[in-house]
């Protein structure tokens, strides 16, 4: 059994562990049971930090990027050496399987391993001049204190995604982790002191997004916010960050479509819409919750999708049988049980789920059936809004084309998904799916770390998470040129 090496956490602060006054208890959603105390810090705390971070930064900007990569590569191999206790408290907090839980937590190994290699790249680009005996490059240069505010869905994953790349580009980070999950950034807070992290570069502040978040957002020395989160508090970033000037980089979110067409194979798209909608309880931002199916095997599809959702073990995700864990908390179930009365109101057919668990064990925690409506059109609320619940909704079409249009007509544009076996529909489909991320043949959840994660429309705003492209992110361009020719050359008029 995994133990925790205390009852309350600590900020990480300039190197140092600091108790904070106030706290709250973090409750496994699979037991109701408390964990542990998490700190609620405030405006101060974050003043302190972004003090640290700022004086840090200056320093880490000096260090060459391939020994900066020498702490990523550390912090990769310690958590490699810890995966199965950072697994174990990731399902505990969490409530992911703890299959899934793993999955998580290599996912925050590649990011360590494929952004330590990116300190010997870093590329910019050297290019002619226009004029004689000059010389032009262009450099990515570190940008200075990040706010980084994450999610309780990916607590590890999504951290990554943004912590590696901003520090091996010669910044420094200030994270808030969610309130619900902050084990795991304990535990890599932990990691990157044992790895030896010149101190101040990253500092961990818990608390609220209303105290520390907004503290964070608003505070004059932090040049970058990157955020995961809801699509509210996402506005809510960004229009802060506008008045201020600031660079700001969001994900937020979508209502992501499994695309099934009449030459698909369907028991395929059955395990492919199972383990995009269900697993993770449907609590990822690239989760499936509607599938688009032709309907010539709409009753097909449905029929085969019953028997495979009844074989579901539902329960506390620790248990390695067990494929479906709880909902994060109480609010999260009261969201997803008002989508299946919205749903019912708007006249689709459930054909499965529908309620909360409550049986035995499961009524300590959170758990809510695998839940399955039919005959849904595209205008509905439960067709066009994130439920963040395992809950999918089928809405039948007449050809390829609708399929498109239907899955293009939502808010959101994160990930998409379509099964069949037509060569030219496949390529159709990826060029015309609007979403950020295209799965052919496969769910819409799934994605690798060294290609950029992120969506467009409501979803976010233009910026990506991990790849390479998540250094855009973190680094401003500079231009630079060097004249050799030993006299005053202009540009654009001393041209031959
Ligand atoms: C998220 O839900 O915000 O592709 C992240 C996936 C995972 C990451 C999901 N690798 O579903």
């Amino acid at each position: 059994m995994v133990k925790l090496e205390a009852e309350k956490l600590q900020n990480f602060i300039n190197g140092k562990w600091q108790e904070v006054d106030r706290s709250t208890a973090v409750i496994n959603p699979a037991t109701g049971e408390a964990i542990v105390q998490v700190p609620l810090s405030s405006e101060k705390h974050v003043d302190e930090a972004v003090l640290a971070a700022k004086k840090a930064q200056r320093e880490w900007a000096h260090v060459p990027p391939p020994q900066r990569a020498e702490v990523l590569y550390r912090v990769g191999y310690l958590m490699k050496e810890k995966k199965e206790r950072l697994s174990q408290l990731l399902t505990k907090e969490n409530g992911k399987v703890i299959e899934e839980a793993r999955g998580e937590v290599q996912e925050g190994i590649d990011m360590a391993f494929y952004m330590a290699g990116e300190g010997r790249r870093l590329f910019g680009q050297t290019t002619p001049a226009e004029l004689r005996d000059k010389f032009a490059m262009s450099q990515r240069v570190p940008v200075g204190v990040i706010g980084i505010i994450t999610p309780w869905n990916f607590p590890i994953a999504i951290a990554t995604w943004k912590s590696f790349p901003a520090i091996i580009a010669g910044n420094a980070v200030v994270w808030k982790p969610a309130t619900e999950t902050p084990i795991m950034a304990f535990e890599l807070a932990k990691i990157f002191e044992e790895a030896g992290l010149p101190k101040g570069v990253m500092n961990v502040v818990f608390g609220s997004g209303s105290e520390v978040g907004n503290a964070l957002v608003h505070h004059g020395d932090v040049q970058v916010i990157s955020f995961t989160g809801s699509n509210d508090t996402g506005r809510e970033i960004a229009a802060a960050c506008g008045r201020q000037l600031k660079k700001v980089s969001l994900e937020m979110g979508g209502k992501n479509a499994v695309i099934v067409m009449d030459d698909a194979d369907i028991d395929l798209a059955v395990e492919g819409i199972l383990w995009s909608a269900f697993g993770t309880s449907g609590q990822r931002c690239t989760a499936c919750s509607r599938v688009i199916v032709h309907e010539t095997v709409k009753v097909d599809l449905e029929a085969r999708l019953l028997t495979r959702m009844k074989e579901l073990t539902i329960g506390n995700g620790a248990d390695e049988t067990i494929k479906v864990g709880p909902i994060i908390n109480e609010a999260g179930l009261a969201k997803i049980d008002s989508y299946i009365n919205i749903g019912k109101e708007e006249g689709a057919r459930l054909l499965a789920g529908g309620h909360a668990l409550t049986d035995g064990e499961k009524q300590k925690g959170n758990y809510f059936a695998p839940t399955l409506f039919t005959d849904v059109s595209s205008n509905m609320r439960i067709a066009q809004e994130e439920i963040f619940g395992p809950v999918v909704s089928l809405i039948p079409i007449k050809n390829f084309e609708e399929a498109i249009e239907v899955n293009n007509s939502v808010a959101f544009g994160l990930s998409s998904s379509i099964f069949t076996k037509d060569v030219n529909r496949v390529f159709q489909a990826q060029r015309d799916l609007d979403t950020g991320i295209v799965y052919v043949n496969a769910g819409t959840t799934g994605a690798e770390i060294h290609l950029p994660f992120g969506g467009t429309k409501g979803t976010g705003n233009g910026h990506r998470d991990s790849g390479v492209q998540a250094l855009d992110v973190f680094t401003e361009w500079k231009a630079i040129y060097v004249d050799y020719s030993g006299k005053l050359q202009r540009a654009q008029i001393d041209v031959e």
